[in-house]
């Protein structure tokens, strides 16, 4: 087995506690105060049945008062939480989405930004129908983008991606009335339908759900992903390190944190800039590291194999290495903790987006337009800021893993195309991976996603699912914080085949992939649905018969109930670890798990006890495979 050792959450605890030692001594907050201070959390908040939504409540449900003032009772009440929730998370996805496209309209061959994948450009221009013969590519890209733009708001039709699903599923969405029309369309009709003496019906609340899901997956997500890669490049297998021991207490360290991949792009372009080293060097420092945490860190290191620092709940953690010149942040997943916690350390704090904008951060606000003049001052800033170090309190935890990480689609087809036995030719396609899952010598994947949660012990639930998944032959594709925690436990290193059962074992020894593998950041799911959708094309089976399930264990945000909702409404039974707020309802409980499946043949399971959701998911994985009888 070699020297290779996974990192267990022990270790990482360890650490952390450690470093909350240094927060002590500085006075500093952290979550883990604040979750005590909050514990125990609101029991009517909990189960979904608190509405706020007129001003005639707040009202709340309990047996004495089983109605709301205007008379809605809790199943409306919890329906109409779980749409408000699954619209926030799509519009957030998707305004990310809508802000590569115009990072693509702003492309231009002499500007900060230029189009690094033409011919993806070129394949989905294609796929729109546009004309690309003869066409400058910076002229296609700025018409794709318009066209990409529109999908926001055009008045009549559905989703343009919509068409990449196999057909028998467009057909379920179509006969559900889930199509999503226009991206932005399916987040206001949520909101009107969630106003006060709207909608208060189960059935018509969770259908909605769906569709303004679909309209983030298969809409303002896929325009994230499929931009992105336009833009700065489509992920290809690249070697890089996780976890805070990534930091390195010689360089000055820029932390970028956030989604959105318009800046971070910049800000490691220009640090790697020898001008801005020696600046670095002229402050005292040895060089400059940039390091990632949450999705922003997915999407640089996917490209540029930037280390993960940490995921979600490590934001602070980063900041407490007193080692941290500046912790750069985008959109969302942000705490706004972090503008107080830097006070109390040299740490600058820095904001860009007038979408987050927080008190005690310093605001250099980003646009495209000004894009290498403003990643330039941010770098400049952090190293300027070297020298306000307090050495005392400087300790990183030498802790890190190596990891291989940036299998998008395109880099997974490739990889897996040496493992196939037989003799026909099935480049560029699906084929290998699904003749090692019909010889059973995969057994099935997994899509884990998601957050952390302090309502899970951080990445236990991720980490512990993953090495029984990968001990039983089951390939795990990871996105979001879910893929760093793979990585911050050493489950991205090709090292950890030896976890595996001898038959994924071998399928990772003959591609030379790790058992986890790393398809990037949240709105990448939509890659996910690619890869199914291609799996089902190529198989000729439907979506839900495909022996693959998602789960999100840790999940905490609006944006992983909209996953949730796409993932399930693309015929993927997909696993909960937290529980919606909808257990204050009964019939909620029962669309989501089981009712909706008579429309998209995949359901939710929530399931709090973690060793149970994983032999419920292995358990799914092998009725699919016994149902196909493979
Ligand atoms: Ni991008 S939503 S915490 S995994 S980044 Fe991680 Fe998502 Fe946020 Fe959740
Ligand atoms: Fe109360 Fe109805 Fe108003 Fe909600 S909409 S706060 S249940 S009166």
């Amino acid at each position: 087995m070699g020297d290779f050792k996974l990192t267990t959450v022990e270790e990482m605890e360890a650490a952390t506690n450690r470093l909350l030692e240094t927060g002590a001594k500085v006075g500093a907050d952290a979550w883990q105060i604040r979750v005590k201070n909050q514990t125990p959390h609101c029991k009517f908040g909990e189960q979904g049945i608190c509405c706020r939504i007129c001003a005639m409540g707040p009202c709340r449900i309990t047996p004495k008062a089983p109605r709301g003032i205007c008379g809605c009772d809790a199943h409306g009440i919890v329906g109409r939480n779980y749409l408000k929730f699954t619209a926030g998370g799509a519009a957030t996805h998707s305004d990310h989405g809508r802000e590569i496209c115009h990072t693509l309209y702003a492309a231009d061959p002499n500007g900060a930004y230029k189009v690094k994948d033409p011919d993806k450009l070129i394949r989905i221009a294609k796929e729109w129908g546009v004309e690309t013969e003869g066409k400058d590519i910076y002229d296609l890209a700025h018409e794709m983008a318009e066209l990409a733009l529109m999908e926001y708001g055009k008045p009549f039709g559905v989703q343009r991606w919509l068409k990449r699903a196999p057909e028998h599923t467009q057909k379920l969405w179509h006969d559900a009335e889930i199509e999503p029309r226009a991206i932005d369309r399916e987040v206001a009709t949520s909101l009107h339908m969630t106003h006060m003496g709207c909608s208060s019906k189960p059935e018509a609340l969770v259908r909605q759900s769906l569709r303004a899901g679909l309209a983030d997956g298969w809409g303002g997500s896929m325009c994230g992903t499929e931009f992105s890669d336009v833009l700065f490049g489509t992920p290809k297998p690249i070697d890089t390190e996780a976890n805070l021991g990534v930091m390195n207490a010689e360089n000055v360290n820029i932390v970028v944190h956030g989604h959105d991949p318009s800046l971070s792009e910049m800000v490691c372009e220009y640090a790697d800039d020898p001008e801005m080293i020696a600046y670095a060097k002229s402050m005292g420092a040895k060089g400059i590291t940039v390091s990632g945490v949450c999705c922003t860190s997915n999407e640089v290191a996917m490209r540029r194999g930037i280390p993960m620092a940490g995921n979600f709940l490590q934001q602070e953690n980063v900041v407490l290495t007193g080692a941290c010149e500046a912790i750069v942040v985008d959109v969302q997943c942000i705490f706004p903790a972090l503008g107080p916690l830097s006070k109390c350390f040299h740490t600058k704090f820095i904001t860009t987006s007038p979408i987050a904008q927080m008190p005690d951060s310093d605001y250099i606000r980003f646009d495209v337009g000004t894009a290498a003049e403003k990643a330039k001052q941010i770098v400049k800033t952090a190293c300027e800021n070297f020298k306000n170090r307090k050495p005392e309190l400087v300790y990183i935890p030498d802790m890190k893993q190596k990891a291989t990480v940036g299998y998008s689609l395109e880099a997974l087809v490739k990889v897996l195309d040496g493992v196939t036995n037989s003799q026909v030719d099935v480049t560029g396609t699906t084929k290998p991976l699904l003749e090692c899952v019909t010889s059973g010598v995969i057994r099935g994947a997994v899509a884990m996603v998601g957050c952390n949660n302090p309502k899970v012990r951080p990445d236990t639930a991720h980490i512990e699912m993953m090495k029984k998944l990968i001990a039983n032959d089951i390939v795990v594709v990871a996105s979001g914080c879910s893929a760093q925690a793979a990585a911050k436990a050493g489950l991205m290193d090709k090292a950890a085949k030896d976890l595996c059962g001898a038959g994924l074992k071998r399928v990772c020894e003959l591609a030379d992939i790790p058992p986890v593998l790393h398809m990037g950041s949240c709105v990448d799911i939509s890659r996910m649905m690619i890869l199914v959708s291609e799996l089902a094309k190529d198989s000729g089976l439907k979506i839900s018969q495909l022996p693959v399930v998602g789960c999100a264990p840790e999940w905490m945000s609006e944006k992983a109930v909209s996953i949730g909702n796409y993932v399930v409404a693309t015929g993927i039974d997909t696993f909960l670890g937290v529980d919606p707020y909808v257990s204050g309802s009964s019939e909620m409980g029962e669309w989501l798990t089981n009712g909706v499946r008579d429309w998209v043949e995949a359901a939710y399971t929530v399931e709090t006890d973690i060793d149970k959701l994983c032999d419920k998911m292995i358990e799914r994985i092998e009725e699919k495979r016994t149902a196909i009888g493979i």
